[in-house]
Parts: C-alpha cells; structure tokens; sequence
C-alpha cells in the first residue's frame, strides 16, 4: 500500500511538472541527464526517484533520461550504453552494489561524459571514473542507531543482559548494506553479551524480509533485536511476528531498530511499534542539480558530498512534525 501511494506521487509528479529551482532563461539549451536508477523496491528508493525527477526536470533546464533497472545490475550497464548511444550531458548513476564498474564507467569516460554517483558507491581502484558522490554515511547510521541501543539498554538496567540479535540484510554488496552491516559487526565485538543470532538476506524488500522472518521463527523464537536495514524489511518482520504472536516496539518483547525513517516508518514509531529509526535522507534530486550546475560553471564539487542525518525515537515524533516530512 506504502509503495503504491508513492508510486501514485511519482505519476503525478511525472505528469504535473517539478520541484521548480532558479529558472533558466527559454533560450538556454536544456542538459541532458541520463540517469540509471537501482530501481523500486522500497518506499525510500521511491522517494529518491521522486526527487531526482522533480530536480531535473525541464523547467530547472535539464532534459532528463531516466531508467528504472529493477534491481539487476546488468540493466544499469544496459541503460548507460544506451546513454552514452544518446549523447548525454552527463551520467548519474545509482549504482546496486559496490563492484562491477570499471569496464562501463571506462565507456562512458571515453564518451567524455561525466559521471555524478547518487546514494551508493562505487569500488573502483580509480577514483577519475566519477566526478563526484553524493548520499549517506551508511556505517554511521549503523553507528547511532546501535549508540542508541546501548543508552537505552543501560538506562532500563538491562546493559549486560545478553541479547540475540536477528540482522536483516540488504541488497549484498550494497554500500548501504556494507555500512550498516559493518557497524552492527563492531558493535557485536565490543559487546561480550550481544550476538548475532542469524543473517537474513532480505534485499530491501517487505515481501523477502517476511518470507525469511516467518521461516526463521519457526526455528528459533529467542530473539531480543532486530536490526533491519530498511524499514520495508522492517514492515516484512513485523508481519511475521504479528503471525508468530510475539510482541514488538518499546513495551514488546523484540526491539526493532530500523532505516530509512520514511513517514510509515515514523508513525509506526510514534505508535509505539517500531524502536528507532535511523534517518537515511533519499531527498538528492536538488543536491544532483546543484552539483551539475557547479560543473556547468566550470566548477570541480568535492569529491564525496555527505548529508547530515537523525536517529528518532517515540519521544521525538509528533503529528505535526510527520505531516512536516517530505516522504
Ligand atoms: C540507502 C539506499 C537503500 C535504502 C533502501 O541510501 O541505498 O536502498 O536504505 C533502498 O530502502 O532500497
């Protein structure tokens, strides 16, 4: 339902016209952007698509080019040849997961097109295949919303309580899936009493995460965490405990500590079902713009762009503060 209301809003928005910036002037010749995107399988990747196409659209002087690879890398390969076929100005891409790059990205250098990454990374040797980055630091997101845990652990007395901790996993090789999983690894390392109880791939999608909760219940019950890497991973867990009658949320019997923090997410932590959202900012269409307009102006942006981001809990959430909230 989450998703269909912001696939609905990216209909519209496709429909209606953009998120309007400075206005060029009629005659200026529009930049055309080609951009690869992971795909639709969560509710943040939708609102990241949301925003990337309300930012470069034609009324801000961008023609964009856009490509939805359903989650296969190969697509994006496919649709970046296809790019580089149809001149772009530039490339942007949001790539699946970490490896794989140097050969296409080498294509596209030899076209003369620049590349901007949004969201995740890349791992090549060679840093001169993209302009710049922009997105999250995904291992400090795991960082604070595992540093929250551990303050609220101590403050209910239950710090040396030992603890088994379900990880949902997303997408493998993922930057946000090596970040996040990296910090919950270091912080099971200095905490003698904390385990990992088991390793769920769940892919950033509610229907994967469910099918393996559900199975994974039906094994072993003894469980005090859950840390998901989305929250559409999160709302699959939730599913499956509801069916297995275990409880959740700050009065249940299983912490869920979530990413993300989109609007579903938040409410269900205000409603006391959901533990701790650690932010994960997927608003990056202005921040793209910004970044092309630096570079038709002759500029070089900083190489790695970070946003800021929260961690929240129920006693940061109200009504008003969620209807503020952009997705
Ligand atoms: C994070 C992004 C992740 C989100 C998921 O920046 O790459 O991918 O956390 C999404 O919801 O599928």
């Amino acid at each position: 339902m989450r998703k269909t209301i912001a696939l609905l809003l990216l209909a519209a928005l496709l429909l209606s016209g953009c998120a309007r910036q400075a206005v060029p002037a009629a005659e200026e010749k529009l930049i055309r952007v080609g951009f690869s995107q992971v795909g639709a399988e969560s509710d943040w990747r939708v609102a990241n698509t949301v925003s990337m196409i309300g930012a470069l659209c034609e009324e801000n002087g961008f023609e964009l080019l856009f490509d939805n690879a359903k989650q296969r890398q190969e697509n994006q390969f496919v649709a970046i040849r296809n790019f580089i076929q149809q001149g772009v100005d530039y490339l942007v891409l949001a790539p699946i997961a970490e490896a794989g790059w140097e050969d296409v990205l080498r294509e596209v250098q030899a076209a003369g097109i620049p590349v901007i990454l949004v969201d995740r990374q890349i791992a090549a040797e060679d840093r001169d295949l993209y302009v710049c980055w922009v997105g999250s630091d995904f291992q400090a997101e795991g960082e604070q919303v595992l540093r929250w845990l551990e303050e609220t652990l101590e403050s209910r007395g239950r710090a040396s309580e030992p603890l088994r901790i379900l990880h949902i996993r997303g997408t493998d090789g993922s930057s946000a899936q090596l970040g996040r999983t990296k910090a919950l690894e270091n912080a099971v390392r200095t905490h003698p009493n904390w385990s990992v109880a088991a390793v769920l791939p769940g892919e950033f999608t509610e229907a994967k995460s469910y099918e393996l909760v559900r199975d994974y219940l039906r094994e072993d019950r003894d469980i005090q965490v859950i840390y998901s890497e989305n929250d559409n991973m999160s709302f699959g867990a939730m599913r499956a405990l509801d069916e297995a009658g275990i409880s959740y949320g700050p009065g249940g019997d299983v912490t869920i500590l979530s990413f993300d923090a989109v609007r579903e997410a938040l409410q269900l932590c205000m409603d006391g079902k959901i533990d701790a959202c650690a932010e994960c900012n997927p608003l990056h269409g202005p921040r793209v713009a910004a970044l092309i307009r630096q570079m038709e102006e002759g500029k070089t942006p900083g190489k790695l762009n970070y946003v800021l981001e929260s961690v929240y809990d129920a006693d940061d959430l109200t009504p008003a503060f969620l209807a503020a909230r952009e997705y």
